[in-house]
């Protein structure tokens, strides 16, 4: 399908030499001493998910020792089981953990895509990086463009990378700037099709978690908006 197709094709990016070097530094002598005996990905990561969904979760990066180790969005780290859990809560993932490629996850109505694919140094992708990366986002939602209702952004990033991506897609972007927010929300696009709800989530990362910034509440209440 395309969509594989698109997957093959993200799998073997080299575009951007930093990251390039980080994620594959990360994966041969930078390894966490917990994980050292496994293989780590080390590549960029494709979406995961419904190729169906209605709904696309556009995250930040890859953490270099979750889903830069194990190949998959979110799969063996803290964010990732927050929103796992917060996406089975509400229906979309058929068990509240992610391991590893391979332990029967499965989501539906949902497709989990990254704003910048590669694992950056400290999460803190350039606006290089960024814009770099975009190409591969404006065509998952070239993609999804006839069947997405809305696009949850976790994070500023992801928000800012969305509306960069309607606006190249030629979708109606509010003017000025829709501002991110935890809960806020914008209709994106018109003519022949039915406006895409964007909405804002504080990112599921410890940073958010922790602190309680980001309570599972809070998660639940956006998801089960979408
Ligand atoms: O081989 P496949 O059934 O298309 O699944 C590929 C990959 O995508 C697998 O990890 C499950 C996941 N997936 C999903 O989460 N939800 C779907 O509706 C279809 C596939
Ligand atoms: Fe390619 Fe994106 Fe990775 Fe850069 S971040 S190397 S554009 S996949």
């Amino acid at each position: 399908s395309d969509q594989r197709d698109l997957d093959a094709h993200v799998s073997v990016c080299r575009a951007c030499p930093r990251l390039v070097e980080w994620r594959e530094e990360v994966a041969t002598t930078g390894r966490r001493a917990s994980f050292r005996d496994q293989p780590y990905w080390g590549r960029p990561v494709p979406s995961f998910g419904d190729p169906d969904a209605e709904v696309l979760i556009v995250g930040l990066a890859p953490a270099a020792n979750g889903a830069n180790r194990t190949g998959r969005m979110f799969t063996g780290d803290r964010s990732g089981d927050w929103l796992y859990a917060a996406l089975h809560r509400t229906g979309y993932a058929n068990s509240p953990t992610a391991t590893a490629a391979g332990d029967g996850l499965r989501l539906s109505g949902v497709r989990i895509i990254a704003t910048v694919r590669c694992a950056p140094p400290a999460n803190k992708p350039t606006p290089a990086e960024k814009a770099t990366c975009a190409p591969w986002l404006d065509r998952e939602l070239r993609f999804a463009e006839q069947r997405v209702r809305a696009i949850l952004a976790l994070g500023s990033i992801g928000w800012d990378a969305a509306l960069g991506a309607a606006r190249r897609l030629g979708w109606e972007v509010p003017v000025p700037k829709p501002r991110f927010g935890h809960g806020a929300e914008a209709l994106l696009g018109a003519g022949d099709r039915r406006p895409v709800r964007l909405v804002g989530s504080y990112h599921v990362s410890q940073q958010n978690t922790f602190t309680g910034k980001l309570t599972e509440a809070m998660l639940d209440e956006v998801l089960t908006r979408l």
